[in-house]
């Protein structure tokens, strides 16, 4: 990592006497030379990131891997579902998706250009264990062998995610999936094995990827996988075997890691923004951030379901032990949260918790994916509550990024100005949160490149660079220009 250079140190460099203007910013598209720490820009020290902090991008097994049926992977429930026809845009399946299984040496070379010293991926469980549990198939593990191999070799650190959604189909058709405690044991198996395998290089583990997303999402909307509607007790019983699962898995994780392996989560929390940065309303968005992600994150750190979540559940809250929720709660290395959108809040005083949520209103301004409302400032309050109310030390965003239209222009570049004013404004806000010593470590871009978008998908790209998915060329849009000059300066650009 090269030093920290501070404003005046810089313009020596730069030989330019005072402020250095936009017009003589070495040109996009190479300056890994850059020093750190200077935007050089206008408020530069507003735009510094603390050292060493970590830069990624992020992606997932089933979204970029395709080869279904290469090397003895059993099938999952994503691949149930995309081929029933009807749940899936143009009926869009994960089969070939962008290839990565075969092109991951290219993928890590993308990276490397970008200067990221991060990647957030997935492991397909179904590749480790074809049918979620009972024998497992080394050629599946293999693969992720290979991958972190060619990372580090890279110096690119891997951060690996044990689940993004590819659930084994086999334990969706003998226990109902996450309906069933048996899967959240099996999950724990699963953890376990790999841990043991890969914690000799890979030294960040998350277990599980947005529990309210696919549980919400795939076991309540129906929208994704497995495409249930569960209501009352049974799907708070399943919500509360996700958690579980992972309270069993961080267990696992620890009985069979080497040691320096760190443990987390990776949660899209719903991030309440107060309406008015005033006390009372700030204090009705901390209320309201507890009672919101009660059935995940808060049980996660708290260790009990909160008196609220229990009480309007009455006879369909989910059925537990104090021994479960000690092992939900099981003590974590880091905190990882996905940041996309805004939950806007204003105190109540009338409401029995103190706020009231505030809808979107029609006008308000939002990506491509229709639930993906733009506000810069969840990127500040999501941190800053998992840090004050929990008091967590070690924080990633472990997901941020947008869905554009992306249209190649005439020389074949994609100029996403709108994925970029959206990274900008973003991060901007994030850097308010390292400002106030909020202990974000890293920020994992969603995504490296476009790819699978589940229920939507080839028709929504979130990736900063450009897929062709007839040649399988990628392309680096303007966003991944952008990026590498905010990655080699340490600071928004
Ligand atoms: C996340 N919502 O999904 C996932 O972790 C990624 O796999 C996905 O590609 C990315 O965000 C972009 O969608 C979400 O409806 C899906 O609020 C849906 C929602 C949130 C996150």
């Amino acid at each position: 990592m090269s030093k920290k250079v501070n404003r005046r140190t810089f313009v020596k460099l730069t030989g330019a006497a005072g402020l250095v203007s936009a017009t003589e910013m070495p040109s996009l598209g190479g300056s890994n030379t850059v020093p750190q720490g200077s935007s050089a820009r206008s408020g530069d020290a507003l735009r510094d990131f603390p050292r060493g902090f970590i830069w990624g991008t992020a992606t997932a097994s089933y979204q970029i891997e395709g080869a279904v049926k290469e090397d003895g992977r059993g099938p999952s429930i994503w691949d149930t579902f995309s081929h029933t026809p009807g749940k899936v845009v143009n009926n869009a399946t994960g089969d070939v998706a962008n290839d990565h299984y075969h092109l991951y040496k290219t993928d890590v070379q993308l990276m490397k250009a970008l200067g990221v010293k991060a990647y957030r991926f997935s492991i397909a469980w179904p590749r480790v264990f074809p049918n979620g549990d009972g024998p497992p198939n080394p050629k599946g593990l293999d693969f992720y062998n290979r991958l972190v191999d060619e990372l580090l070799a890279n110096d690119i650190q891997p951060f690996a995610t044990l689940y993004h959604w590819d659930l084994p189909q086999s334990l969706q058709d003998r226990f109902g999936g996450w309906e069933g405690r048996e899967t959240a044991k099996a999950f724990a198996d699963y953890a376990g094995y790999v841990t043991a395998r890969l914690t000799d290089r890979v030294k960040h583990i998350f277990t599980i990827n947005e529990f309210g997303a696919f549980i919400e999402v795939g076991y309540r909307w129906g929208i994704h996988a497995p495409g249930l509607k569960l209501t009352g007790l049974r799907l708070n019983q399943t919500r509360h075997h996700a958690v579980l699962g992972h309270g069993l898995a961080v267990q696992a994780i620890r009985a069979s890691a080497k040691s320096g392996t760190r443990v987390g989560i990776a949660e899209n929390i719903t991030i309440p923004v107060p309406v008015v940065e005033t006390p009372t309303h700030v204090a009705a968005a901390e209320s309201a951030m507890r009672e919101m992600n009660a059935q995940y994150l808060t049980v996660i750190m708290e260790g009990k379901y909160t008196d609220y979540y229990l009480k309007s559940a009455g006879a369909d809250a989910p059925k537990f032990t104090p021994e479960e929720l000690k092992t939900i709660s099981s003590p974590l290395d880091f905190v990882g949260i996905n940041v996309y959108t805004p939950q806007f809040v204003r105190a109540d005083a009338s409401s029995p918790v103190g706020y009231a949520q505030v809808p979107h209103p029609k006008s308000f301004p939002h990506a491509p994916s229709f639930w993906l409302f733009i506000a810069p400032d969840a990127l500040y309050w999501g941190p800053r509550h998992v840090a004050k109310l929990w008091n967590a030390k070690e924080i990633y965003i472990t997901e941020n990024g947008c869905s554009a239209s992306d249209e190649p222009a005439a020389d074949g570049k994609v100029y996403d100005t709108d994925r970029v004013t959206y990274l900008r404004s973003y991060l901007t806000q994030l850097r308010r949160a390292t400002a106030e010593n909020v202990p974000v470590r890293g920020y994992f871009l969603w995504s490296l490149m476009d790819n699978f978008e589940w229920a939507d998908g080839y028709t929504n790209r979130f990736g900063i660079h450009y897929v062709d998915y007839a040649t399988q060329k990628r392309t680096p849009k303007l966003s991944a220009d952008f990026y590498r000059e905010v990655i080699a300066r340490n600071a928004v650009v």
